[in-house]
């Protein structure tokens, strides 16, 4: 039947698509002989409606069978235009790794958790009264300053510091607390040192007045130092945090030159590495505690990352680049 070569000479689904509708459609010379079947006699009617309903099956079934058969070709072309060859290429084999910046934050918590402290988190979005008011930063003060702010629409703000979270626990739960905040915080800061997104680990103890000291705070941290660089001296220097009173920065001896004196250190012999102090009795009285004290703590760290990594360009860890982060497997 002319049909069916017709329907078997069609190289494309498009075409046997349009050809469908064609033989078979409302159209159809099959579809307008079942519309002239009322006029036939009810004898001639069984007959032709027999023959209509053959044709009809023939021609459906051919359609099938070359669709199939159009659509086999597709995949078989289709697989052999986007084969990868999978031997060719090496980037399947390199492996993973940890990130330098998520290595050197399992490094600060693992220490903190053998220490006892708990692991708190909280929202990346936060409102002025968790990141500023409660942490004795009351509006247009001029400390708020020290810390460049994402501001976004009602009254939201991306966190500046893993601090909310410590003001949400509080809040939330009675001393005694004993816990560490590690997390990603947000400033408008690009360059060697800043990217406008890192990390910062934050810690907090408190319980009754009198029961926490500095000293407490400087052997915690001294030992927390020497354990992630290694033995090196660790210094305090009387510092300013407006939600530590006494604040102190604390610096390690120079882990390039050994306090001999070298660029990193800008001749000093010191670097700078965390910020720490006795809680400020107004972070209490913004979450109604009373008679308690503590101290808090707070580091960054792709500061301590790239000090212990030895990264010269911060920026240089969130390019992608395989070759620069697989050194640090
Ligand atoms: C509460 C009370 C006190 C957290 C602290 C620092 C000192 C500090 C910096 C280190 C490097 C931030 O990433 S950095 O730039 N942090 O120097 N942070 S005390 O004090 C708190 C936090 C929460 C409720």
């Amino acid at each position: 039947m002319e049909n069916i070569a017709r329907i078997n000479d069609v190289s494309s689904i498009d075409a046997l698509e349009k050809l469908r509708a064609e033989l078979l459609g409302k159209k159809s010379a099959i579809s307008e002989g079942f519309a002239a079947l009322k006029e036939a006699s009810p004898k001639e009617k069984a007959q032709i409606a027999a023959e209509l309903n053959r044709q009809k099956t023939e021609l459906t079934n051919a359609i099938a069978a070359k669709r199939a058969e159009l659509e086999n070709q597709e995949i078989a072309q289709r697989s052999q235009k986007e084969a990868l060859d999978v031997t060719l290429f090496d980037a399947f084999d390199r492996g993973g790794s940890l990130h330098p910046i998520n290595r050197a934050m399992e490094e600060i918590v693992e220490y903190f958790l053998s220490m006892n402290f708990e692991i708190k988190t909280g929202p990346l979005v936060e409102d002025e009264f968790h990141n500023f008011e409660a942490l004795n930063l009351p509006k247009y003060h001029p400390a708020r300053e020290m810390q460049d702010t994402f501001y976004m629409n009602d009254g939201l703000l991306l966190r500046t510091h893993t601090s909310p979270v410590q003001i949400r626990t509080m809040l939330s739960e009675k001393p005694p607390i004993r816990m560490i905040a590690p997390g990603a915080v947000f400033r408008p800061d690009y360059d060697l040192t800043h990217t406008p997104m890192f990390h910062q680990v934050e810690g907090l103890a408190i319980d009754e007045k009198g029961a926490i000291s500095f000293a407490n705070l400087k052997h915690i941290l001294e030992d927390f130092l020497n354990s992630f660089f290694g033995d090196f001296p660790v210094r305090f220097r009387p510092s300013f945090f407006p939600f530590t009173e006494p604040s102190a920065e604390v610096d390690v001896g120079c882990i390039f030159c050994r306090g001999e004196g070298c660029r990193m250190c800008k001749n000093t012999g010191w670097l700078e590495v965390l910020g720490c102090g006795m809680v400020d009795p107004n972070v209490f009285k913004a979450v109604g505690y009373e008679n308690v004290g503590g101290y808090a703590f707070g580091m960054g760290v792709e500061r301590l990352a790239t000090l212990k990594y030895r990264i010269g360009d911060l920026r240089s860890l969130f390019d992608g680049d395989l070759d620069l982060l697989e050194q640090f497997r």
